[in-house]
C-alpha cells in the first residue's frame, strides 16, 4: 500500500471537517488533524497557500485539496480500497446525486442556524467561547458580536426568516434522507461518500438539543450515531426560539 502524507485542518464545529477526517480514517490513510481557531480559520488556511478560505482543507502529498466532494474523490484516487464511490455506473450516479444534496443543501441547515444564533443570540457566542477554552469566555462571547455578523451575513444567517422556514424544512430534509437509506444509496454495510456527508450534518443537527428529540428515532439519526458516536460541540436546549419548534413535530 503507497504511504500518503496528510494534513488535514479543520475546526472543532465543523460537520464537513468531520465527514472529511471520517473518509481518511475510513481509508487508513494516517493523518494529522490540526484544528485552527474557529473564526480565523479563513485567514488561516489561505495564509497556508489554500486558494479558499474554507474547511475542510487537505494537505495530500503536498497537494492542497479542499471541500469534501473535492476530499473524497481524491481519497478514491490515492487509496482506491475501500471504496468510496460505487464502481457501477448507476450506483455511482446516485451515491454522487445525494452527496452533491448533502453538500448543497443539507450541509447549510447546522451552518445557517449555528450562525443565526451567534448573531441574534449572544449567550451562544459566550457558549462557543466556553467550548473553545479561550480565556474570559464571557468577554469574548460579547466581543465577538462583529465577528458572529461577518461570518453569518456571508452564508445569508443575518435572515431571520429564511433560517426560520429552514428549519420548518427540516422534517422534509430528513424525509429524504430516510428515503436516500431506504433505497439503498446510503446506510449500507460499507459507508460511501454520501454517508459521510450527509451523516456527519444529521450528527451536527442532533447536537442542538432543541432540534434532537424531532431527529432521534429516525433512520437517519441511526446513521449519524453509528457513524459518529461522539461530537465535540453542542448546543443546549433554549437556544433556538420555541416559536420555531412546533413544525418539527408534525
Ligand atoms: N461545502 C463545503 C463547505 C466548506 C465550508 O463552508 N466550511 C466552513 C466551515 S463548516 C468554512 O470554512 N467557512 C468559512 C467562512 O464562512 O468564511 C465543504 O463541504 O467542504
Amino acid at each position: 500500500m503507497r504511504r500518503v502524507q496528510a494534513t488535514l485542518y479543520s475546526i472543532p464545529p465543523s460537520h464537513p471537517c468531520h465527514a472529511a477526517r471520517l473518509m481518511l480514517e475510513h481509508k487508513r490513510i494516517d493523518h494529522k488533524v490540526v484544528e485552527v481557531i474557529p473564526g480565523t480559520h479563513a485567514v488561516a488556511v489561505r495564509a497556508l497557500g489554500f486558494q479558499r478560505g474554507t474547511v475542510p482543507a487537505l494537505r495530500l502529498d503536498g497537494r492542497k485539496i479542499q471541500g469534501t466532494t473535492e476530499i473524497s474523490r481524491v481519497l478514491d484516487q490515492v487509496r482506491p480500497q475501500p471504496r468510496l464511490f460505487p464502481a457501477d455506473p448507476q450506483r455511482r450516479a446516485a451515491v454522487e446525486e445525494a452527496e452533491r444534496w448533502g453538500d448543497e443543501v443539507l450541509q447549510n441547515a447546522p451552518r445557517l442556524i449555528t450562525r443565526w444564533l451567534a448573531i441574534y443570540r449572544p449567550q451562544m457566542r459566550v457558549h462557543m467561547a466556553t467550548e473553545a477554552g479561550v480565556p474570559a469566555p464571557t468577554l469574548v462571547g460579547h466581543a465577538n458580536a462583529p465577528v458572529a455578523r461577518y461570518f453569518g451575513r456571508k452564508v445569508g444567517a443575518d435572515d431571520t426568516e429564511r433560517v426560520r422556514a429552514l428549519v420548518a424544512d427540516l422534517p422534509e430534509m430528513l424525509g429524504h434522507v430516510d428515503g436516500l437509506i431506504a433505497d439503498g444509496v446510503i446506510g449500507g454495510e460499507q459507508p460511501n461518500a454520501a454517508d459521510f456527508q450527509i451523516g456527519s450534518t444529521v450528527r451536527a443537527l442532533l447536537t442542538f438539543e432543541d432540534l434532537a428529540p424531532a431527529i432521534r428515532g429516525r433512520p437517519a439519526a441511526d446513521l449519524a450515531m453509528r457513524l459518529m458516536p461522539e461530537f465535540p460541540t453542542s448546543v443546549p436546549a433554549g437556544f433556538i426560539p420555541a416559536e420555531w419548534l412546533p413544525p418539527l413535530h408534525g
